[in-house]
């Protein structure tokens, strides 16, 4: 069995993964939202999932929140809630993708009446991080245009900027924006923030609390992302990740599913950079599971971050430098490869029972009898906001 070092270990224990809450109510496409029994009515629902997913892994200590889907009257309420229950609130998601004055834009629109009411939206979400203690607020965009000639897409890109200061404005000294990229969808021609350069140049407009979040989802088929991960954090602007994996477009799958090399790839370029375990360096999901039970389904996520963390951790830097300098190019990718390669699980098993949690925590939670238990009581579970 592959053993793994206590500097290993140590970095591992330092490991913690953001979950969504939107990832514990039901999701699905525009075809069709299947619900699962045991889905949470409320927020408070949601924080106490996220919660038994900590429980077993001890790897989810907080939970971003998307205004307005967790909007509640009692935002101390719900941080006590969450305390409570050993997780924290993190990072507050706008949502300026579902109300009709936002058919041509939010933040960039040539309306005034329409940006103003997009950056309050904003200033909201700031008020509410007070309440709950986040740090964090992210932006993510569905702002574009469909055909050529639409829409000026210069004048919309100085609209952004402005929106963003005044936003940014608003901000406390240990509070961040960041602001999230995707290439397209639901904009097919154009989108405001397609790619890590507009969104980098955007945000170093404003200022070092504003940083760019890279979606793993959100790249076209064949992009070398662990590239844009290394460039952002030599440049000091890697804000977060949002994990998830994709096949196709934006398919919000659990992170390593569909290609666990690229996960382990992007991880050894964290870890290169210094991004592992650094405060500034958000990790996070951004999942949905549409047909899979939601907890288990977080699960998994969080334990995939985890073994590939922990493969990333064991490429031998000084052999892999040495080969580098050598020219040796098989030399040198095959110690990224043996790295790769090595099945960490049976070494995280027993680590994770040392330290009294599961060594199995996927097996743990379906013998736990919880998802019977949540789904005898919850009757009527919300969705998402996705897939309506
Ligand atoms: C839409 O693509 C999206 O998945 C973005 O990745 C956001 O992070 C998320 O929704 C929540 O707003
Ligand atoms: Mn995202
Ligand atoms: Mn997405």
């Amino acid at each position: 069995m592959t053993t793994l070092s206590p500097e290993i270990l140590t970095q591992l224990e330092g490991q913690g993964i953001e979950l969504p809450s939107w990832a514990f109510g039901n999701s699905g496409t525009r075809f069709r939202v299947f619900a699962t029994a045991g889905t949470p009515r409320d927020p408070f629902e949601k924080i106490a999932d996220a919660a038994e997913v900590n429980r077993y892994t001890a790897l989810a200590p907080s939970v971003a929140l998307h205004i307005p889907w967790d909007k509640v009257d009692d935002y101390a309420a719900l941080r006590r809630h969450a305390e409570d229950l050993g997780v924290q609130l993190g990072t507050i998601n706008s949502n300026t993708f579902q109300d009709e004055d936002y058919k041509f834009g939010a933040l960039t629109h040539h309306d005034e009446s329409i940006r103003r009411k997009a950056i309050d939206h904003h200033l909201e979400c700031i008020d509410i991080m007070h309440e709950t203690g986040s740090r964090d607020l992210k932006i993510w965009l569905a702002e574009g245009s469909n055909y050529p000639g639409q829409n000026d897409m210069r004048g919309r890109q100085d609209r952004l900027q402005d929106s963003l200061q005044q936003i940014y404005a608003r901000l406390d000294d240990d509070q961040r924006l960041v602001l999230e990229y995707k290439f397209f969808e639901p904009s097919f021609y154009h989108t405001d923030v397609p790619d890590w350069g507009t969104s980098y140049a955007q945000v170093a407009a404003l200022g070092d609390r504003a940083m760019v979040c890279l979606d793993t989802g959100h790249h076209a088929p064949g992009t070398n992302i662990e590239f844009i991960v290394m460039q952002l954090l030599r440049l000091g602007k890697l804000g977060s990740f949002d994990f998830n994996s994709r096949f196709y477009a934006d398919d919000d799958l659990i992170v390593g599913a569909a290609d666990p090399f690229q996960l382990f790839r992007i991880l050894v370029e964290v870890v290169r950079g210094g991004g592992l375990n650094n405060p500034d360096v958000a990790f996070m999901l951004d999942q949905c599971h549409n047909i899979e039970d939601k907890i288990p389904g977080q699960i998994r996520s969080v334990l995939n971050v985890q073994e590939m963390t922990a493969r990333a951790l064991l490429v031998d830097r000084a052999a892999l430098d040495a080969a580098q300098q050598a020219n040796d190019v098989l030399g040198a990718n095959g110690i990224l490869m043996d790295a790769f390669y090595t099945d960490v699980r049976p070494a995280l098993a027993e680590w994770r029972a040392s330290r009294g949690l599961p060594a199995d925590p996927m097996a743990a939670y379906a013998a736990s009898g919880h998802l019977q238990k949540i789904a005898a009581e919850r009757v009527g579970g919300t969705q998402a906001g996705w897939g309506a």
